[in-house]
């Protein structure tokens, strides 16, 4: 069964690492969120296309779901030193990531081809491409006026500010990778991984050429939320921030003009009587992946459960 998976988050990369256990490389698209991304440092810094490289290469922090396992911090140490706040914590490992993927962007290269390339260096088999190759940024508009970039809202600022509006700048004009739309086309079923609904996976599916090729998809889309807590990040605090209580339910809602499929957590299995009454096919799993083997728990019964449907 030929899968795209739109990621975004430690979430997002925590479900795409199951899905590649289970499936072959050649079944499996990964199509990341580059709403994340900022310059820092004059590097141009990429979030979650690495949580998902770095996840999937088996190189990732387990602790935080992002960065480099085995980090060291010596260069930000130096840069503390020099007086700077240093509020983004970026390792030495790491760094080398960055420094590399800006200096080939300066040289012209595209985002999809240096990860492409990077990929193939970590020993990934799985296609994972960032969902645009031109810069779409997403900014936070706060109670208090201010217009953050998401990494100051998320990490500076630890998602504390009240969100009164969420930006997508340069969506409009997004250049999404060809080989990613081939594979959307090809694709048997779409997945929206348990990432962030409203800066994970939105900035993917309203990019037009996105939005449009998946209409014609069976998607499928797993809870991001258990109860009314996010398992990681500000997603609860951001649905009751914009009006709607956090549930599976509105979770469900939020996506719901083009879903066929909702996973839900246990916890939740009384809401999916409303939610099948908009056509929608649920299942209640158990949808914590604390460890590898429960990512690809997840991740079989998620495929289980589109075998038997689409
Ligand atoms: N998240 C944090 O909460 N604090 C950090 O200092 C931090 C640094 C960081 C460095 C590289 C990287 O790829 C991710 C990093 N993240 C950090 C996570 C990042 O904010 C992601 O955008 C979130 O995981 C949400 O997608």
């Amino acid at each position: 069964m030929k899968i795209v998976a739109l990621a975004g988050g430690v979430g997002g990369a925590k479900m795409v690492d199951g899905l590649a256990e289970c499936l072959p490389p050649s079944d499996l698209t990964v199509i990341v969120n580059t709403g994340d991304d900022f310059e820092h440092y004059g590097l141009k810094i990429c979030p979650d296309l690495d949580t998902v490289c770095y996840t999937l290469a088996g190189l990732a922090n387990s602790e935080t779901g992002w960065g480099r396992a085995g980090e060291s911090w010596r260069t930000l140490d130096e840069i503390k030193s020099l007086g700077d706040e240093a509020w983004f914590n970026l390792g030495d490992l790491d760094m080398a990531t960055h420094m590399l993927r800006t200096q080939r962007l300066q040289r012209g290269e595209l985002l999809s081809e240096i990860t492409g390339d990077f990929c193939k260096q970590w020993g990934i088999t799985v296609a994972v491409y960032p969902m645009s190759n031109s810069p779409v940024r997403t900014f936070i508009h706060t109670r208090a006026g201010r217009r953050l970039s998401f990494q100051e809202y998320f990490v500076r600022y630890q998602f504390k500010p009240e969100i009164t509006e969420i930006e997508f700048e340069g969506i409009q004009k997004a250049q999404v990778p060809e080989a990613a739309l081939d594979a959307i086309d090809k694709a048997d079923a779409i997945i929206y991984c348990p990432s962030n609904p409203f800066v994970s996976i939105d900035p993917i599916i309203q990019i037009k050429a996105i939005g449009e090729s998946i209409q014609q998809k069976k998607i499928l889309a797993v809870s991001p939320l258990i109860g009314e807590h996010a398992l990681k990040g500000p997603a609860a605090k951001m649905f009751r921030e914009l009006g709607e209580v956090p549930s599976a339910l509105n979770v469900a809602k939020h996506y719901r003009s083009n879903l066929s499929y909702f996973i839900m957590d246990n916890q939740d299995k009384e809401q999916s009587k409303t939610i099948e009454g908009w056509g929608i096919m649920c299942r209640a799993l158990d949808i914590l992946m604390p460890n590898r083997t429960q990512r690809k728990r997840l991740a079989r019964e998620v495929l289980t459960f589109l075998e038997k449907s689409v």
